[in-house]
């Protein structure tokens, strides 16, 4: 059965303009409560033409970056149906990757997760430390994301506090409760235990009937150029990117007792219940 999905701008969760937050509100209201939040207008002081063909072709530098492209469009799935496919891996200079994605010929191709310190010094100059980040926090990770249409990233949740920051073009996200863990069948066993095996896109509802309970309180959001969703960790997320777009992530951490003893906990939990599984595996097969 295929569950449709829905797509409002921000269903059913905060949403707030950067103006009328201040970084301590933030730190209050939704990281010290680990509640996502959809921010409008959050990056009004960067360059206007970033990631455009145009910009890249100014900058200073023209590195390789590797593209990943599948037809399906959908990349890092945890699944063994044939059908999808594992993307293909290209090298190209960053100026023949834009102008591809940007193309018709580049939909299902996607610059994913490519580590900001890769790229040329004056676009990072472009991109700045987001408003919200006060000078306590850590930035753990950086990367830069330019899709081509028809992309999708499956459900999936972080360990860390994620600011995912939409430049250009529009994305989908959905978001799902930590507390769906067991509904949204974690891919336990394999190197990728923060996937799920649910393929988000067309759910198999046969095969994995919990996860109807998880749809059921599904959050949707419409991510445009100038928003920022801050995405506590557990939180699971799917992202379908109709159109070609350009974001940039943080992932993040404020390095006291509670957000380390707070990731242990995660991570002993996500090990106690790999060995749950492997156990009901072994001795409870029918
Ligand atoms: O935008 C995407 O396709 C994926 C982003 C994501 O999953 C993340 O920032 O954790």
């Amino acid at each position: 059965m295929l569950l449709t999905p829905t797509r409002p701008r921000a269903d059913n969760m905060a949403v707030v303009d950067l103006s009328e937050l201040s970084q301590a509100q933030f730190d209050e209201a939704f990281y010290r409560t680990q509640t996502p939040v959809l921010i409008h207008n959050s990056i009004a002081n960067w360059n206007t033409d970033l990631g455009t063909p145009a910009y890249f072709r100014s900058r200073s530098r023209n590195p390789f970056v590797e593209v990943q492209h599948n037809p399906h469009g959908i990349f890092n799935v945890v699944t063994d149906d044939p059908a999808i496919a594992k993307p293909k891996r290209i090298s190209m200079r960053l100026t023949e990757a834009a102008d591809l994605i940007y193309s018709e010929a580049g939909s299902g191709h996607y610059i994913r997760h490519c580590k900001l310190y890769r790229m040329p010094k004056d676009f990072r100059a472009d991109v700045k430390r987001p408003a919200l980040l006060g000078p306590d926090k850590t930035i753990a990770e950086s990367n830069f994301w330019l899709n081509g249409s028809n992309c999708k990233t499956p459900l999936h949740f972080d360990y860390g506090d994620n600011f995912l920051i939409q430049v250009r073009g529009r994305k989908y996200l959905t978001l799902f409760h930590p507390r769906h863990y067991d509904n949204l069948y974690p891919a336990l066993g394999t190197r990728l235990p923060f996937m799920s095996r649910v393929n988000f896109f067309t759910p198999d509802l046969a095969k994995f009937p919990l996860y109807s309970h998880a749809d059921a309180e599904r959050v949707d959001i419409e991510l445009r150029g100038g928003d920022t969703l801050y995405i506590p960790p557990g939180w699971w997320h799917a992202v379908d990117c109709p159109e070609p777009s350009m974001s940039v992530n943080y992932w993040w951490n404020d390095g006291t007792d509670i957000t380390t003893a707070d990731r242990v906990r995660k991570r002993a939990t996500n090990v106690l219940r790999e060995l749950r599984d492997v156990y009901i595996r072994l001795f409870h097969r029918n």
